[in-house]
């Protein structure tokens, strides 16, 4: 019998953090399209996330991106959002956008290069001690586009060294997250293409190194569940970015594609224990939207992280175990089905009234007449985005 006051608690304790990035404009490869009352700044941003989190009430944190959000004063952004109900979260340094960074970033052959992308990883954790925030994400677009372009083994000493030198600047709770991706922008090699390159790297690197999943990342049918209960088991899992894919580093909103796959990775955090705060596992998402309304599409991103959990909270794990050890392979798989099948909208709905917030977030956020506001708001001035 499962405890529904049990899987409640644990849904309300669930934080799920959004991306400062999605607030603002951005686009394909192609163009960026401007939409209305998007932020003109990461004020703004962190007003957005702040209303994603009313709206649904387990979005307590907002990431940022350096420097895209770069303000003058990182204390006073972090009062703004206390202000507003919700916190700073994982600082994002951003070393893929200038023409400096053409061979890369830490692992450029050009040592000035490199100084400098470790120089900005520095800035990122001073940041981090202003504004409180636990977890410096690190991607990195370096790699090499044809064989022979540069040395792969140099390469690696390169980055050790960087990441070597960025963790001796960690202190407290600190912990670095290096995210992996198989290719894009390189696409011969990528420096960290894949979860068993991060994980070698946060071996060395000890334990405020840990592995960050981007579920965009991998290749076509790779088993993304079987990644994560790995991680977890060697608690190396630091957290995820969640988006989804159909073909690629898509940035589509979570659980669009493919909300079984999003199920299972559920599945094995709750068997795994990832939900409890002590595992550290951060649930953050990473979308790009172009074509779908901003706040809506963050607030039916998390309500999917959320409906996924409630399922795989659901399954009836003495069931489970029993079946797999008796080898009852039909059972077994039903445990898990029965639980993905199960309506969980009702539950969600119920747990959201405990909370004081409305059971339809969605509706209730069309029904509130805010995006019209923002739009007349933010009427002037120039739209934040990633200007691609
Ligand atoms: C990368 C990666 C990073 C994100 C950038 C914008 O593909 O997912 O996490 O910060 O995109
Ligand atoms: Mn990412
Ligand atoms: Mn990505």
């Amino acid at each position: 019998m499962i405890d529904q006051s049990a899987v409640k608690a644990a849904l309300s304790a669930q934080h799920i953090e959004t991306p400062s990035w999605a607030y603002g404009n951005s686009g394909t490869r192609f163009k960026v399209f401007a939409q209305e009352a998007v932020p003109r700044n990461a004020y703004e941003k962190v007003d957005d996330a702040a209303t994603v989190h009313r709206f649904t009430g387990v979005a307590p944190t907002v990431a940022l991106h350096i420097p895209w959000d770069r303000v003058d004063d990182y204390g006073d952004l972090a009062r703004h959002a206390r202000e507003r109900g919700v916190g700073l979260g994982a600082i994002n340094p951003n070393v893929f956008q200038e023409d400096d960074y053409r061979l890369g970033s830490v692992c450029n052959p050009d040592e000035t290069v490199r100084r400098k992308a470790l120089d900005h990883l520095l800035e990122c954790v001073e940041i981090m001690n202003v504004t409180g925030s636990r977890d410096l994400s690190l991607w990195f677009a370096d790699g090499t586009n044809y064989p022979g372009q540069d040395s792969v083994r140099a390469r690696q000493e390169r980055l050790s060294e960087a990441l070597h030198a960025v963790g001796e600047r960690l202190s407290g709770d600190q912990r670095m997250l290096l995210e992996y991706k198989l290719f894009e922008p390189a696409f011969y090699t990528m420096d960290v293409p894949d979860w068993g390159t991060s994980y070698a790297h946060c071996v060395d690197l000890g334990e405020r190194a840990k592995v960050l999943v981007d579920t965009g990342h991998h290749a076509p049918g790779t088993n993304i569940e079987f990644i994560v209960a790995f991680l977890l088991h060697r608690e190396k899992l630091g957290g995820f970015h969640f988006n989804s894919r159909f073909y690629a580093d898509d940035d589509l909103m979570v659980g669009a594609a493919d909300p079984y796959q999003l199920f299972r990775i559920m599945v094995e955090i709750v068997l795994g224990g990832g939900l409890d705060a002590s595992a550290g596992v951060a649930f953050m998402l990473d979308q790009c939207h172009n074509i779908e309304p901003k706040i809506p599409a963050l607030i039916r991103s998390v309500l999917n992280v959320q409906e996924a959990t409630a399922k795989a909270l659901l399954v009836d794990q003495d069931a489970l175990r029993a079946a797999q050890q008796n080898g009852d392979v039909l059972a077994a798989n039903a445990a898990l089905t029965d639980a993905f099948a199960t309506d969980v909208r009702p539950l969600l709905a119920e747990l959201r009234e405990d909370m004081g917030i409305d059971p339809d977030p969605i509706a209730a956020y069309q029904r509130s007449g805010h995006f019209e506001k923002l739009r007349d708001e933010r009427r002037d001035g120039a739209a934040a985005g990633w200007g691609a």
